[in-house]
C-alpha cells in the first residue's frame, strides 16, 4: 500500500532511539521531551487508525499535565472524550517501542487485528499545552496524521478538557455543545451565570477567587474566559506564565503533595485560593486561617461538596436517581468515612488514573469521581439527564420541583462530563458555595481530613512492585507487604499503601495516621521498606 512507503519514509524523519522502551502509563507516554519525537509521529498514526476504526474524531493531547517542565507526553482521547481503551493503549505501546525496521509490521498487525478499513475518512484533533517543546511534538503528530492521508483540526493551545469537550462535541454532533473554545466558553459561563441567579447576593469580596494557573495553559484559558463570566467571578491570577517555569513551586500537584501554597500567592486569611496543574484538568482548593494555618481542600473535600449539593437538588426534586462516590486508594479515610456513613451514598475504590474513575462511574445514575489530587468531574446517565429535563418542563410538577430540575439541568451544563476539568469543576464549586450562601471554612468543617503524607522513592525498575486490591497491597517484591503491614499496625487509624507512578520514573508511598507525627514517621518507614526490598537507588530516604 502506496501509505506505507510513506510511513517508511516519514517515520526515518522521526527516529526512534534505538533500545529506548516507553510504557503508556497512567495517562498516556510521559518522559522527557527529547525522546518523544518519534512517539508522537506514531500516534498521530495511532490515532487516525482508531478514528478509521471508530468512524469518528480521536484527540490527541501533547502535553505532561503536572510533570516538570522539560518532560512532555501524550494523551489518547477515544470518541465519547473519554480516554483510550486498554487494547488500544496496548497497541500504542507497541507503536511506540517498534524499532524502526519494525514498524510497518507492527501498523500492519494493529489493522489486521481490528479489521482497520483504510479506505475509511479519518479525523484527528489536536491540541498542546504551552511546554517549549510542545509546537514540534504537536508537528510530529500531524505528519503521522498526514501519512495515512486523515484529516487533522490542530486546535494549538488549549487545556486537556477543552480538547476533550471538542472530540465529545464533534462526534455528537454539536450535541454536547459547538466544538470551538468559544463555545466551551459560552456553554460553562451561561451556565454559571444561570446558577449564580439563585445565590443570595454576594459582595464582590464574597466573588473573589485567587486562582494560581502553574505558568501553564490554564492560566491563558482562564484569561480568555473572564469576559464570558460577566463579573460573577472575580479571579485574579497568580502563575500566569508570564514569569516563573510551569508546575514549579505552584500548580496543583505541588500544593496536594506539599501540602502547602504555591509560590507567589498573596493570601489573606479566609480568602478561597485554588491551583490548576499544568493541564488544567485538575484543581484543589485551599485557605489560610486567621492564625496561618494553611488548609488544603482537595478532590475527597470536592466529591463531598458536589455530591452533598446534588444529592440535596435531587430530593427536593422529588428525583430517585442513584448519586455514588469513586475514589482511589489515596481518598482520606476520613472522606469515605463521612460519604458511607454520613450521607449514605455508595463510594467504590478503583485503581489510579481517570480512565478507571470514569469507567466505574458510568455504572450509576449519577456518579461522581474524584481523584484525592483533584482530578475528576461528575456523570450523568441518559436516565438522569432524561428524568431531570422532564421534571423541568412537566405541567403538573410543582414550581419548586421544576425550579430545582431547572438547577440540576444547568449543573448538568456546567459540568465537563468528557473528563475531569479544572475551570468547569472551579466554576461549578463557585456556583455551589455562592447558591448555599457557604464560605470556604464552612465547606472546610464538614469533616476533618486524617494527617496524611506522600512520598516519592528512586528505585532501579519500579515495575518490580506490582499491585492488587485497588493498589492498596503490593504482591511484588516479596515480603514488601508484611513490612507494610507491620509498621501500619504500630500506629493508630494508620493505613499505608505504595504503588509505582505511571507517569513519573518513581514508587509513590502514601500514609495516613491519627497525628502529622505519626504519619510522617510512618510514611518514612515505608518508603525505607520500598528502598531496600524494591531496589532504592541513590541516598537513601531521610526522615
Ligand atoms: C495523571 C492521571 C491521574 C493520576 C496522575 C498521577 O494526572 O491523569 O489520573 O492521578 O497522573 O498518576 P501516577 O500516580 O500514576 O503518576 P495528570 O494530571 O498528570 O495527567
Amino acid at each position: 500500500m502506496a501509505e506505507f512507503e510513506d510511513v517508511s519514509q516519514k517515520s526515518a524523519l522521526h527516529p526512534k532511539p534505538k533500545g529506548l522502551t516507553l510504557q503508556y502509563g497512567t495517562a498516556g507516554f510521559r518522559t522527557t521531551a527529547n525522546h518523544l519525537d518519534h512517539v508522537m509521529f506514531r500516534m498521530g498514526l495511532l490515532a487516525t487508525l482508531r478514528s478509521k476504526k471508530t468512524k469518528s474524531t480521536i484527540g490527541v493531547m501533547v502535553t505532561a499535565s503536572h510533570n516538570p517542565e522539560e518532560d512532555n507526553g501524550v494523551k489518547l482521547i477515544d470518541p465519547m472524550g473519554e480516554m483510550v481503551t486498554p487494547a488500544w493503549e496496548g497497541y500504542a505501546t507497541q507503536l511506540a517501542n517498534a524499532e524502526q525496521e519494525a514498524l510497518c509490521t507492527v501498523l500492519k498487525d494493529i489493522i489486521e487485528k481490528e479489521a482497520v478499513d483504510m479506505s475509511e475518512a479519518a479525523s484527528v484533533v489536536i491540541g498542546r499545552d504551552t511546554r517549549p517543546s510542545s509546537e514540534n511534538l504537536s508537528r510530529a503528530v500531524l505528519d503521522g496524521v498526514s501519512c495515512l492521508e486523515g484529516h487533522s483540526l490542530d486546535f494549538g493551545l488549549v487545556t486537556t478538557p477543552q480538547l476533550h469537550y471538542m472530540v465529545l462535541c464533534r462526534n455528537t454532533s454539536g450535541c454536547y455543545g459547538t466544538a470551538t473554545t468559544q463555545g466551551y466558553y459560552e456553554k460553562l459561563s451561561k451556565a454559571f451565570i444561570e446558577l449564580t441567579k439563585n445565590a443570595p447576593k454576594r459582595t464582590d469580596d464574597q466573588k473573589r477567587l485567587l486562582v494560581d494557573g502553574a505558568n501553564g495553559i490554564g492560566a491563558l484559558k482562564m484569561r480568555e474566559m473572564e469576559p464570558f463570566l460577566k463579573s460573577e467571578l472575580k479571579v485574579e491570577l497568580f502563575n500566569d506564565g508570564s514569569s516563573g517555569r510551569l508546575n514549579y513551586q505552584c500548580g496543583a500537584d505541588h500544593v496536594k503533595v506539599q501540602q502547602k501554597p504555591p509560590q507567589g500567592m498573596h493570601m489573606g486569611p479566609g480568602q478561597r485560593c485554588c491551583s490548576f496543574d499544568g493541564d488544567a484538568d485538575r484543581i484543589v482548593y485551599y485557605y489560610n486561617d486567621s492564625a496561618g494555618r494553611f488548609h488544603l481542600l482537595d478532590g475527597d473535600k470536592i466529591a463531598t461538596l458536589i455530591s452533598t449539593y446534588l444529592k440535596e437538588l435531587l430530593t427536593q426534586a422529588g428525583l430517585n436517581l442513584q448519586v455514588a462516590v469513586v475514589q482511589t486508594a489515596y481518598a482520606n479515610g476520613s472522606s469515605t468515612q463521612y460519604l458511607e456513613h454520613v450521607m449514605k451514598v455508595t463510594v467504590c475504590c478503583t485503581k489510579t488514573g481517570v480512565k478507571h474513575l470514569h469507567h466505574a462511574a458510568q455504572e450509576f445514575d449519577i456518579g461522581v469521581y474524584f481523584e484525592a489530587n483533584g482530578h475528576g468531574t461528575v456523570l450523568f446517565s441518559k436516565k438522569a439527564e432524561e428524568q431531570i429535563q422532564q421534571l423541568a418542563k412537566d405541567p403538573n410538577a410543582s414550581d419548586e420541583k421544576k425550579h430545582m430540575a431547572k438547577l440540576l439541568e444547568s449543573t448538568v451544563n456546567l459540568i465537563n462530563q468528557a473528563t475531569g476539568d479544572a475551570i468547569s469543576d472551579m466554576l461549578l464549586i463557585e456556583a455551589v458555595l455562592a447558591i448555599r450562601g457557604m464560605t470556604v471554612q464552612e465547606w472546610d468543617a464538614i469533616y476533618t481530613d486524617l494527617p496524611n503524607r506522600q512520598l516519592k522513592v528512586k528505585v532501579a525498575d519500579r515495575r518490580v512492585i506490582d499491585t492488587t486490591d485497588a493498589e492498596r497491597r503490593a504482591l511484588t517484591p516479596a515480603g514488601l507487604q508484611d513490612s507494610i503491614d507491620a509498621l501500619v499496625k504500630k500506629y493508630k487509624q494508620a493505613r499505608a499503601f505504595v504503588r509505582p507512578s505511571g507517569t513519573e520514573d518513581v514508587v509513590r508511598v502514601y500514609a495516613e495516621a491519627d497525628t502529622q507525627e505519626s504519619v510522617d514517621g510512618l510514611a518514612h518507614q515505608v518508603s525505607l521498606a520500598v528502598y531496600q526490598l524494591a531496589g532504592g537507588v541513590g541516598d537513601e530516604p531521610k526522615p
